[in-house]
């Protein structure tokens, strides 16, 4: 609390504490309520017929043993058709099966080991192929296959919400709390067009709007204790009956800063709250309309920068409908708006001490000022160029940044013959903002609009069977882009400013997929090819110093990716196992360097665009041993190099295995997990991304985790854990350096988190 007295907000001294109360009360009122309960309704050991009563809804009457079970709210993904498999009560290395193994299916209020902060991130790693770069205890930056920020649709009920920070302190997935969801689907590879285009990978968390049989009250909670003063509390209560429902979420997680293997203090420690209310119209099977609005706020301390974040606020609106069977030919529409606003301020006071203009330590990583409104997000940097007043010079500094993005969707589903056609259009309008100035000045300094976008898309995936046992899927998008340069920052003679300036681009995107299955050998199959032009993004265009020999915002081309994506899936006996495997050449693929700009202190970003090829797989596979042991394997390895100067493309994650162990009886479980990662040789120094750079080769480590869950009854559930049980100190490849003003020397890393103690018990009411 002292931290936002500090800063003198007031909203989240008040909306936080009466939330984290009232979802505490709530937890505890429900947990004593099932405590009650428990005593009537013992779990049963899952059988396979209880498993299918679970699966199938109509028969479960929504209270069955759904804590040991994923919900599989089949058909909310990007595809239909998927069947979902008992898991063990935690999951170790998170990688469901599905039919085919381009998608992945994840459900998010399960425990997962090691414990994730809250965030979108933070719970994608566990998903082979995921990484992320961390700033500080929360809010890294998701990188799928060494691809990162926009080349990653991040999507919330099928809308995206971009963060303000010219630095990507808010990555789209810090304002993400993943619990408060039913389901994450993650579609790898340009294999989709529905949303966007996207050339890494599509990722979906989504609620899903459901209609009550009868007269319903239900819901869960959870509270999680762990290390380092972590803290969390979650609630979900839906309320309605057939004709409507409501649904609330909240939730909040803190944490101090957390200690790594050495017993060393990392400044990490963070404050989060999310609500999001929902009120749904169900007045028939068939269709439903949808009003939802979200808050929530933040604060995170930043080991790898010179400033914090202290503010994180986010507000969101949508509507959104469906109606099925409209007509034999129409058999479906839906559509939705969207409204998101991410406000985001980020200061050198609230959070830490001011040091009197920081200006050494080697680490001047960041990146310059080209927009007026840029990245004073290392103090080392502040550029002489900049066109926004800098005050006084007081070394406590803030930035507060704002950008709205209003989003619309609407596609039918068409059948014809055996044909499935899927078309619609989508459009998005963003703006961006800021302003900065001294500690007790910058809220009295006038908002600069420095950006302003718009997207329109049309899109169409057609699918069509073959055979029996064989499916063609394919699909095209066409985007128009136009950008706008608002931002009054001066000339330099070098860089001209593009002031009033206008980029407009028309993209196309497209894909092509054959899937497979072979029944008598238990085998699926996918082989597609992708192609996806990508507009640059505002941290592409904005961010750096410059491209080549003009401004980042006129020279950056955008960036063409065309994929090869291939993958099996084999479920036989005691086995279970599937590979995901890629091949791409990206031309014109947007690399940023650090180095030294005229004008700027330290190093700065510059934009260049380079032809690439990228390769890589993520496989695994589950073995069991007996009736209550299973074995698990997921290995992810990624490849890259930029063809145009024959080295190694930079931020590429190393050679990386999971092996979990689960034992499972009844209603209790325990499991192990141990992670081993591979030294990664293959670097580009100062290359990467508007978030990370190569900094050095690394070095491999090996962590081991272990956890264990017991089920009192159907809606109680305690899970504990040890993550990094031997307290090992390591730091992940995909990494930032340490910031001088926490002492830390000029390219030291930062280290992740030492041996980490955790509880969590949930219940559903
Ligand atoms: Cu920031």
């Amino acid at each position: 609390m002292k931290h936002f007295a500090k800063s003198g907000c007031i909203a989240p001294i008040l909306a936080a504490p009466i939330l984290r109360l009232s979802t505490t009360a709530l937890s505890v009122a429900c947990i004593f309520y099932a405590g009650f309960n428990g005593n009537m309704a013992y779990a049963e050991p899952l059988s396979a017929a209880s498993l299918a009563a679970v699966q199938d809804p109509s028969v479960s009457g929504g209270l069955a043993t759904t804590a040991a079970i994923p919900d599989c709210h089949s058909g909310q993904g990007l595809h239909t058709g998927q069947h979902c498999e008992l898991s063990p009560i935690v999951v170790t290395a998170s990688n469901p099966q599905t039919t085919q193994a381009y998608l992945i299916q994840a459900d998010p209020k399960q425990p997962i080991q090691p414990v994730p902060a809250t965030d979108g991130a933070d719970y994608l790693k566990h998903i082979a192929g995921f990484n992320a770069i961390r700033n500080g205890g929360t809010n890294g930056d998701a990188v799928f296959r060494g691809m990162f920020g926009s080349r990653l649709k991040i999507l919330t009920n099928g809308s995206e919400m971009l963060g303000a920070c010219p630095n990507r302190m808010d990555a789209p997935t810090s304002y993400i709390a993943p619990q408060n969801f039913d389901e994450i689907t993650v579609v790898k590879g340009p294999q989709t067009v529905l949303f966007g285009a996207a050339s890494a990978a599509t990722v979906n968390f989504a609620r899903t709007p459901e209609r009550l049989e009868q007269d319903t009250i239900t819901g869960q909670a959870s509270v999680m204790a762990a290390s380092n003063q972590r803290f969390d509390n979650d609630v979900e209560t839906i309320l309605g009956n057939q004709q409507g429902s409501i649904r609330l979420n909240a939730n909040t997680s803190r944490s101090d800063d957390y200690k790594d293997g050495n017993g060393k203090k990392v400044p990490a420690e963070w404050r989060k709250w999310n609500a999001d209310i929902t009120a749904t119209y169900t007045p028939a099977d068939d269709r439903w309309i949808e009003l939802s609005a979200g808050k929530g706020d933040g604060e995170a301390r930043y080991a790898g920068r010179s400033m914090d974040g202290s503010q994180f606020l986010r507000e969101s609106v949508g509507l959104r409908f469906a109606q099925k069977n409209l007509s034999p030919l129409l058999q479906k529409l839906e559509g939705q708006v969207n409204y998101n606003n991410a406000d985001h301020i980020m200061d050198n006071f609230t959070l830490r001490t001011p040091s009197p203009m920081d200006m050494g330590g080697g680490h001047g990583h960041e990146h310059g000022a080209m927009s007026g409104m840029d990245h004073m997000d290392d103090m080392d940097d502040m550029p002489s160029s900049n066109g926004m007043s800098m005050g006084s010079m007081d070394s406590a500094m803030a930035m507060q940044l704002a950008r709205k993005t209003i989003s619309g969707r609407l596609a039918a589903t068409l059948n014809w013959l055996d044909y499935t056609l899927v078309t619609g259009v989508d459009a998005s309008h963003s703006e961006h903002k800021g302003r900065m100035d001294g500690q007790y000045s910058y809220k009295h300094m006038p908002w600069n609009k420095d950006a302003e976008f718009e997207q329109t898309g049309v899109f169409a995936e057609l699918s069509k069977p073959l055979s029996d046992t064989r499916k063609i899927i394919a699909g095209l998008r066409i985007d128009q882009h136009e950008v706008q340069y608002l931002a009054r920052d001066a000339a330099t003679e070098a860089y001209p400013t593009p002031y009033g300036k206008t980029r407009s681009e028309t993209l196309p995107s497209g894909f092509i997929r054959l899937e497979n299955n072979w029944p008598e050998l238990n085998l699926n199959g996918y082989v597609g090819v992708g192609h996806v032009e990508r507009m640059p993004d505002y941290w592409e265009l904005f961010t750096p110093v410059h491209s080549g020999n003009s401004s980042a915002f006129l020279g950056v081309k955008p960036e063409q990716t065309t994929q090869l994506d291939l993958g099996l899936t084999h479920n036989a006996g005691p086995w279970s196992s599937w590979i995901s495997a890629y091949a791409g050449k990206i031309n014109n693929f947007i690399l940023i360097g650090y180095h030294h700009h005229e004008g700027h202190m330290g190093n700065s970003a510059g934009a260049k665009n380079i032809d690439a090829t990228i390769a890589g797989a993520e496989a695994g596979t589950r073995y069991q041993f007996t009736d209550n042991l299973t074995g698990d394997l997921n290995v992810a390895y990624g490849w890259g190099r930029n063809d145009t100067d024959s080295q190694p493309l930079p931020q590429i994650a190393p050679l990386d295995a999971r092996i979990g162990l689960t034992y499972q009886q009844d209603q209790f479980s325990v499991g192990t997990l141990l992670r081993l990662v591979d030294r990664q040789d293959r670097v580009a120094l100062n290359q990467g991304n508007i978030v990370g750079y190569d900094l050095a080769k690394s070095s491999g480590f090996g962590v081991f985790s272990i956890n264990a869950a017991y089920q009192f009854n159907p809606m109680l559930n305690l899970s504990i854990g040890v993550d990094n049980v031997l307290d090992k100190a390591y730091s992940e490849h995909l990494n930032r350096a340490g910031n001088s003003a926490f002492g830390y020397a000029s390219d030291e890393i930062i280290n992740e988190m030492g041996r980490n103690f955790w509880a969590k018990l949930s219940i559903k009411y």
